[in-house]
């Protein structure tokens, strides 16, 4: 295939792909709040190998949410759609986002593919796996060589949260509003943990 023929074909798929996510097939099934999950002029790009992903990393969406950042969900695979993520890693920055955030499990290029073709940052999630417990995802993700970074979270426990998180942190670098409202959530940090400590000291007094 030439390369004008790769690029149209990028394209087709980069849209049926950016639709069949709007249109929410996948992200009915968990989706706590209803919200759309790909919102308009998204700041934050969430990128990920399959909908299999999802699941595991839906708490990242919750984050940004949270801070009312916009964002949008695609699925697009390294290996199985390399042309898709070349396209979208390109165009990113045209299109008005500041961040991508990539998840993959396994072989997990995806956040090393995507950072090899912007100079957004880029936010890696290693998604668990059933054979290697993640591992395999982690080493992929987070390994890269020099030149070409990408920060990597935790597999499982807060690792999507705190990709979501991050996230805001990064554009709240350039956003005021966004900083002290992150302020604000770090601040409130004191009382969910101290509310936490408080019950688990009743708990041991009652034991
Ligand atoms: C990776 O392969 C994906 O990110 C996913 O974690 C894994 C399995 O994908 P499916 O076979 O469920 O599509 O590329």
């Amino acid at each position: 295939m030439n390369r004008a023929a790769e690029r149209c074909l990028s394209a087709i798929q980069l849209r049926y792909c950016s639709s069949t996510i709007c249109r929410g097939k996948n992200f009915a099934l968990k989706e706590k709040r209803q919200q759309p999950m790909s919102q308009s002029n998204p700041k934050v790009g969430i990128v990920m190998g399959s909908d299999s992903d999802w699941p595991k990393i839906e708490k990242v969406g919750a984050a940004l949410r949270e801070f009312d950042v916009p964002f949008e969900v695609n699925v697009m695979s390294a290996h199985r759609t390399p042309s898709v993520v070349c396209e979208y890693a390109t165009n990113a920055e045209g299109r008005g986002l500041q961040v991508i955030i990539a998840a993959a499990g396994g072989a997990a290029h995806l956040a090393g593919v995507v950072a090899a073709h912007t100079t957004l940052p880029v936010i890696g999630i290693p998604v668990p796996t059933a054979d290697l417990g993640g591992m395999d995802s982690l080493l992929s993700t987070v390994q890269m060589p020099g030149d070409v970074p990408v920060v990597s979270v935790a597999v499982g426990m807060g690792g999507p949260r705190n990709a979501g998180l991050f996230a805001v942190q990064i554009l709240g670098t350039g956003d005021p509003e966004l900083r002290r409202r992150f302020a604000e959530f770090k601040a409130g940090l004191i009382e969910k943990i101290g509310n936490k400590n408080k019950a688990f000291q009743q708990k041991l007094q009652a034991s």
